[in-house]
Parts: structure tokens; C-alpha cells; sequence
């Protein structure tokens, strides 16, 4: 990719620390004795590390229209939550069983199945309570007297995006999908599994955040399908990933794809189709964000977008 002045692992150094802390301070005031076991629970899972991909893209969306973080830090934090949500079900025995995410025991191994299921349903509830109301209202974008409506957008996102035709939805259809033979499931079906199950939730968070900076709708369409594309190849990226990396850090089963007969975009598209089509994919989701006419504003996006098809893990 081409080199890019934005320095990604400076920015991350210097506004990680925001999100950590709200992150960390998110359940305060659902903490008392009697919940102590299910926040543990929501916390374990919430700060268990993760490169915390989703946040950036809601600060930087923020960034690329000059707007202050406050307007987006309880979005970003919101999307953190439901992301985690879906890692702790998706671990669940009754999805991917899977012992260890993140490096570390997965929560259903720690807390046990019922309390996991409740740590997810109360991430998953507490993320649109958070986002309606630490949102500060004076620190969104565009007109005063369309503030709240630009919120009532963004938590209408966020309900569509975990929703049957979002990650839900992509997550079922990815079951279905792993139980046929790998020749019977096409190309498409597998964009169709990754644009619901994982760009959905990238989406929201450029799209929603570019509400809160006060974007137009033309302005967010462009943002959504630079999500898309960056969510596609992201999976394709991932793909990659489980053939060549020997092993890595998080507890990840390297190779487990290929002891299976899954449908993957190597196994369908080749190792060198697969780095060719997560590289297209890449290339496309910059020119969409070129069409804001933002130069520079944005290229903390591009450089995430760089980052999701570079990273090791
Ligand atoms: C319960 C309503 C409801 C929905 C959940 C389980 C499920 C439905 C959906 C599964 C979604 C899923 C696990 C998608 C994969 C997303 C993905 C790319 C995960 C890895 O993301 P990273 O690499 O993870 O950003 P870290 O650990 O870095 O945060």
C-alpha cells in the first residue's frame, strides 16, 4: 500500500487511553454488591485487550469532519460493548466453542454458559442505554435543532446493525453455511456472511459517528461503503491469516479452517486471488473516501484500512 503520513500507532498511543477509561468506568453505575458477578463478567470479556478497531474508526470519523471526540466517545464505547457481545456468544458451545479468545479463557469458560449469555445480553442492552445517554447533546454536529434527531439516527443504526439483517442475521447465515461442503458455498455467499456478520458493525461506526459530526447523507453514503469494503476485506485478510501465520499470540487455532472442509477466499479464490482481492478491496474503499474531497482529513481512515489487511493478528 502506499505510504501514508499518518502515524497510526502515535494516534493510538495518544487516544487508547480515552476509550480504555470510558470503557472501564462504563458499568459504574450498574455496580453494586448483588451485581457483582455479571459486571465482573461484562468487564472480564470487555477488557480483555483486542486492538479496538471499531472506537478508531468513531474517533476518526469525528476527526475527518473537525469535530470534537466527546460528540463520539459513548458511540464508540456502544459499539465496543456490542462487539464484545458477539465474541462472547459466538465463543458459546452452542456457536463456535471456542476455549480461548484474546489469549485468554473465553467467558462462558470462566463464568459458565448462563452467566456468559447474560454478560452478552446485558453488553448488548447496556450499549444502547450508554449511547442515548452520554451522548453529550451540545457536542453534536449540524444544525441545533436537528441534534436529536442526528442521535435517534445513530441508535436506529446501531439496532439494524445487530439486527436480522445485520450481524445476527450474517452469524445464522455463516452456521448454515458451515454445515455444506465448502464447493457448495459461493463467493458470494461468503461476502454475503462478512457484509452482514462483520462490516455491518464497521459501517455503523463511520456512519453513525459522521451523524454525530453533523455529515450529509451523501457524505455518510460514501463512509458506509468505505465500511463495507474495508469489513470484506478484513475477512479476506483473516482468511490469509489462518494459512500463513504458524501461530499467534491470542490463542487463536491457526490452520483451523483448514483441518475443516469451510468455505474460505483462499480455499475459492487462491492465497494470491485472496491477496489480490483484499488489495482491490482496500484500493476501492480509499477512492470512497476520497469522494468527501476531506486530502489529508482523511487519512487516519486509510491508514486503518492499511492496518486491517497488515496486522498479524
Ligand atoms: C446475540 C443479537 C446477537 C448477535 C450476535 C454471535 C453473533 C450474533 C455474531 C457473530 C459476529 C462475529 C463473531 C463476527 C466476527 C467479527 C470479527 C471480525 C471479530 C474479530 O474482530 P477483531 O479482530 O477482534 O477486531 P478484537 O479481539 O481485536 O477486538
Amino acid at each position: 500500500p502506499q505510504a501514508l503520513a499518518f502515524d497510526l500507532p502515535a494516534y493510538l498511543s495518544l487516544h487508547l487511553p480515552s476509550v480504555t477509561s470510558a470503557l472501564e468506568t462504563s458499568l459504574a453505575d450498574q455496580t453494586v454488591p448483588e451485581t457483582s458477578t455479571i459486571t465482573s463478567a461484562m468487564l472480564y470479556s470487555l477488557l480483555a485487550g483486542g486492538k479496538r478497531i471499531r472506537p478508531m474508526l468513531c474517533l476518526l470519523t469525528a476527526d475527518a469532519f473537525l469535530r470534537p471526540h466527546a460528540a463520539v466517545l459513548p458511540l464508540a464505547v456502544a459499539v465496543e460493548m456490542v462487539h464484545t457481545m458477539s465474541l462472547i456468544h459466538d465463543d458459546l458451545p452452542a456457536m463456535d466453542d471456542d476455549d480461548y479468545r484474546r489469549g485468554k479463557p473465553t467467558c462462558h469458560k470462566v463464568y459458565g454458559e448462563d452467566v456468559a449469555i447474560l454478560a452478552g445480553d446485558a453488553l448488548l442492552s447496556t450499549a444502547f442505554a450508554v449511547l442515548a445517554k452520554r451522548t453529550p447533546r451540545g457536542e453534536i454536529g449540524g444544525e441545533e435543532g436537528g441534534r436529536e434527531g442526528r442521535l435517534l439516527d445513530a441508535v436506529v443504526r446501531l439496532g439494524e446493525a445487530v439486527s436480522a439483517t445485520g450481524l445476527a442475521g450474517g452469524q445464522v447465515m455463516d452456521l448454515q453455511c458451515e454445515g455444506r461442503p465448502s464447493a457448495e458455498v459461493s463467493v458470494d455467499d461468503l461476502k454475503w456472511i462478512h457484509t452482514h456478520k462483520t462490516a455491518k458493525l464497521l459501517n455503523i461506526c463511520v456512519a453513525a459517528s459522521a451523524v454525530l459530526s453533523g455529515a450529509s447523507p451523501p457524505q455518510v453514503r460514501s463512509l458506509e461503503l468505505f465500511a463495507d469494503k474495508v469489513g470484506l476485506a478484513f475477512q479476506v485478510a483473516d482468511d490469509i491469516l489462518d494459512v500463513t501465520a504458524s501461530s499467534d499470540a491470542l490463542g487463536k487455532t491457526a490452520g483451523k479452517d483448514e483441518a475443516t472442509d469451510k468455505a474460505t477466499y483462499v480455499r475459492k479464490l487462491g492465497l494470491d486471488g485472496a491477496r489480490e482481492e483484499a488489495e482491490r478491496l482496500v484500493r476501492e474503499a480509499k477512492g470512497h473516501l476520497d469522494e468527501l474531497g476531506f486530502g489529508g482529513r482523511v487519512d487516519g481512515l486509510k491508514a486503518i484500512a492499511d492496518f486491517i489487511i497488515d496486522r498479524k493478528n
